[in-house]
Order: C-alpha cells, then structure tokens, then sequence
C-alpha cells in the first residue's frame, strides 16, 4: 500500500516545478515573437581550428569568437568528411546544405561519382537543403557569402543572397563587405518586425588565399602582402607551427595541385620566411574576421535579440599552410580534416567542452533540433544538440574521412578514440603509405622528420620519442588492426566506390 500523503506531496512538488519552469521558460528558450530562436551560422573558408586561441593558439587574436567559446561550447573533434574533388570547399559545403555524406552527394552538374549507385544521390536535393527547409518553417533566411565552389541550388533559395568573393586588403574588397550585409539585414530585420525567426548563413571568403590582409593587422602580424615569396625572416611574424616541415616526406599524388604549387606569395617555397609571412597574412585575415563578428554580435545585442540566438562558428575545413610540408587543404592531417566548431545560444553551459565527434553535414540536423524544424528525409547526419545540451559528449564513435580529388583511390582516414589511420594509395600505386597517431600523445601527427635536427632548429620543438607515426611499430600491430578493419566498414556503409591497395575488394 502507498501512502496517499507520498503522492500527494510529489504531486505539489512537480506543480511546483511546472510552475517555476513556466515562469523561467521564457526567459531562457525564448525568442522572436513566434517563440522560436534565431540562428546563425558562421562559415569562414579554409581555416584550421589551429589558428584560434579556443584551440590553443597564443598569437593570433579573435577577442568576439572568445567570448563566443567563453559564452558556449567549444567542440574538440569536429570534422568535415572529406572531398573528391581538389575543391574541397564544394563538397563540403554541398554537406553543410543537405546534411548528406560525402559519396551522397551530387558532383556540380547533379550527377553521383564514378561507381556511386544514383540511388544514392537524390533528384532536387536543393528542396530538402537548409534554405529550403527553413522558409518552410516560416523563418526569415539570408545569406552572405563568397561565390564558387559551393552548392548553388541551395544557395539561391535564401529569401536574400549578398554572395560575393571578397579576398582584398580593404574594407570594401575584403571581409568587412560581408560584414555590412549581415549588419545590414539585421537592420532591415529590425525595420520589417515581421515576427518570424531568422536564419543567417554568415560565410566569409578569408582566410582562404589570396590572403591580402588590411594595412594594420598585417603590421600586427609581421607580414606583408606579396605576390612573391619573401627573401627574408621578418621577426615579428608569427613562429612555424610545431608541424612545419620543409617538404612532405613522400608525393601527396594530386601532381599540380593548385594549393600546392600556385598560392600567390607562396608558390612552392616551403622556406621559414615564406611560411612565417603567410601564417602572418593568415592570421590577419582571421583577426578580420573576428572583428566583423563582433559588429554582427554587438547589433544582435542592441536589437535585443543575443540571448535567443544561437551562433554556430566554424569553417568549410582546415588546411595546412607549411605544416607536414603542405600548404593546401587536399589531406588528412589534423590540422586539415578537423574544423573549429564553436556554438554558443540558450541552454549551452558558459565555457564548456565536449570533443563531440560531429561532421559539418550534422549542422542541419542540429539546427532543425534548437529550432524545433522537422529535418528534411534526406538528411544523413546526427544532431549533436544532445552534446550542447550537455547530454552526451559524443554522437558518434567512428569518424571517417577521404581525400579522393588527385589520382585514386587517394586518401582515407579513420578516428576512434585517441586513434587514427590514415592511408595514402596514390599515384598508379608508386605511393602506399599507413600511418598510425596517438592523438592524445601526438596531438600535431609529427613524424619523423620532425625529429631532424634542422627542423627542431626552425621549429624550437623537440618531439618526445613516442610522437611519430606508430603504423610500423609492433607494439601498436592490434590497434592498427582494428582501425584498418573500422575504415573498411566506414568505406563500405558510406558507399565509397574505391578499394585500397591492401583491402579486400568490395563483398569478399
Ligand atoms: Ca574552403
């Protein structure tokens, strides 16, 4: 038997409780008139999560995305899946718009990959993309953007389109354009007061190269815009990274691949003064950036708007700019499969961390979740708002990725865990490289050039004995076992059409 006072007193608590939420709710979750969040999604072009100082960095300065990290979650593994294409921006971005897998998504002229089944790539996927989904929720929906390398059919369906490619060192051929268009539809926002939420897709052209930064910030930096690589060392610019190398040990397979040999300023020197002049224009271009974030955060405060927006930072995918030897955005490294993730908006806990395991094509589902959207059927990602929420810390185990735009099959990686595969099978098989890191103990994937003593010379780093590439070491044969067998089953269940040299083929 119960005694009729234990239900009785659980019955006022909880109406109590009902109350209380009643009273809080609106304060927290709430919003535009309608009672939904607004959202905004900020998508810089090709930058490592390397270069901001919620990753680590000590020398570039971004003082709005800091107090967006200080404000909300900070996502330590966060990937972009991957590119067919030397483009890597397309794919990525066709991912970001669908919420598609990488071998489920249409080439430029609508078509599958050589050796993807059509079923897999569905007529009028723009439809289903986030414009599409989000007029039909009844939301406001804008975006800035550059122009090239992306998914058009998506694009053209936000209510306004300000896309432009602004790559210059002045206010009005660089990122401060984009700026005024995101400012500016806030404005007309505020003037229209037609009580739907919006959704701001705010991308930015930079840091990607040509990276002409404005007059002050490249002083800032040490470096200068130049067409030519320099001839000498400025010391003021920014130190190599802990990952540079003169040269990458063996051929990456994508022969005259334009981010390898064709970067003005850049070209093929891989030299200290070279790379420390570009790391600089970078960085100049990022501070850029943040500071036309800081415009767009300080007009949502005024509107009164902040506290019912949530605000997802990130970037189409990151690249290497000298470290590994690399300079481009075609491999697998860390510093380039992985993108910054930083989103901040009602419920997220001030200052928190989650690595996450998110891909970019689960944006979508995420921001259909914080907004109540339905997500459209042909959305293939997971939506890590459990992860914001505190819920969980990841959403997935496995990650995969792939680099197939050179010669094939290319590139693959896999994570679990502290973990990770990466395997090159390039070049009509003169090039057939495994590597195996630690991420944990070798967070920068070093290996071992970086232990010659002319790079620890450039570098000031002394890589400990253990942070090299594991693949060849017996002690690690099991892991690398199951992580050769774990990027099997990805490139199968993700339907990429290519075997690796030492795999089964396909059904076997
Ligand atoms: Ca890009």
């Amino acid at each position: 038997m119960i005694d009729k006072q234990e239900l009785v007193m659980p019955l006022l608590l909880r109406l109590y409780l009902v109350f209380t939420l009643l009273l809080i709710a609106p304060c927290v979750f709430a919003v535009a008139d309608d009672g939904r969040p607004n959202i905004i999604v900020i998508v810089t072009d090709d930058q490592s999560p390397e270069t901001l100082s919620a990753y680590g960095n000590t020398v570039c300065q971004t003082p709005a995305l800091d107090r967006l990290a200080a404000r909300g979650m900070t996502l330590d593994a966060a990937y972009h899946m991957g590119s067919w294409s030397g483009a890597v921006c397309r794919p990525s971005r066709a991912m970001i718009m669908t919420g598609r897998t990488v071998w489920h998504i249409p080439d430029p002229k609508g078509k599958p990959q050589p050796g993807v089944d059509p079923v897999w790539v569905p007529a009028g996927l723009a439809q289903q993309s986030m414009p599409a989904v989000f007029n039909r929720a009844g939301y406001e929906t804008f975006r800035t953007c550059k122009i090239g390398n992306c998914f058009p059919p998506a694009n053209r369906l936000f209510q306004t389109v300000k896309d432009e490619s602004k790559r210059g060192g002045t206010a009005e051929s660089g990122s401060a354009w984009h700026g005024d268009q995101a400012v500016n539809f806030l404005d007309d926002y505020a003037a229209r007061d037609s009580g739907k939420p919006f959704l701001m897709y705010f991308g930015f052209s930079h840091p990607h190269d040509t990276r002409d930064g404005i007059p002050e910030l490249l002083k800032k930096y040490g470096a200068r815009n130049l067409i030519q690589p320099p001839g000498e060392v400025n010391p003021q610019s920014p130190p190599l990274p802990a990952a540079y190398l003169p040269a990458h040990p063996f051929d990456h397979g994508h022969p005259n691949l334009r981010d390898e040999v064709k970067v003005s300023g850049v070209f093929e020197s891989r030299t200290e003064a070279t790379i420390r002049n570009e790391i600089g224009r970078e960085y100049a271009c990022i501070e850029y950036i943040d500071q036309q974030i800081e415009r767009v955060l300080e007009k949502l405060e005024a509107m009164g708007e902040l506290k019912n927006t949530y605000i997802l930072f990130t970037a189409d995918h990151g690249i290497a700019v000298g470290r590994h030897g690399l300079t481009g955005k075609q491999n697998l490294y860390e510093h380039t499969w992985r993108v910054p993730l930083i989103v901040a908006g009602p419920g997220i806990d001030p200052g928190s961390r989650a690595p996450g395991n998110a891909y970019l094509l689960d944006i979508l589902a995420t921001i259909c979740e914080l907004a109540g959207v339905e997500a459209p059927k042909t959305n293939e990602g997971k939506s890590f708002a459990p992860v914001l929420r505190g819920e969980k810390q990841l959403v997935r185990d496995v990650l995969y990725g792939v680099y197939a735009g050179g010669t094939k099959p290319g590139m693959r990686s896999v994570r679990k865990g502290d973990w990770k595969l990466i395997k090159i099978d390039v070049l009509e098989g003169e090039v057939r490289e495994t590597q195996l890191f630690n991420l944990v103990e070798n967070p920068h994937e070093l290996i071992a050039e970086h232990h010659d003593q002319a790079v620890i010379a450039l570098t000031g780093n002394t890589p400990k004995p253990i942070q090299r590439d594991l693949a060849e070491d017996p002690r690690f044969f099991d892991k690398r076992a199951e992580l050769e067998a774990l990027l099997a089953s990805e490139m199968k269940r993700l339907h990429d059409p290519y075997t690796l040299w030492d795999q089964a083929e396909p059904g076997q």
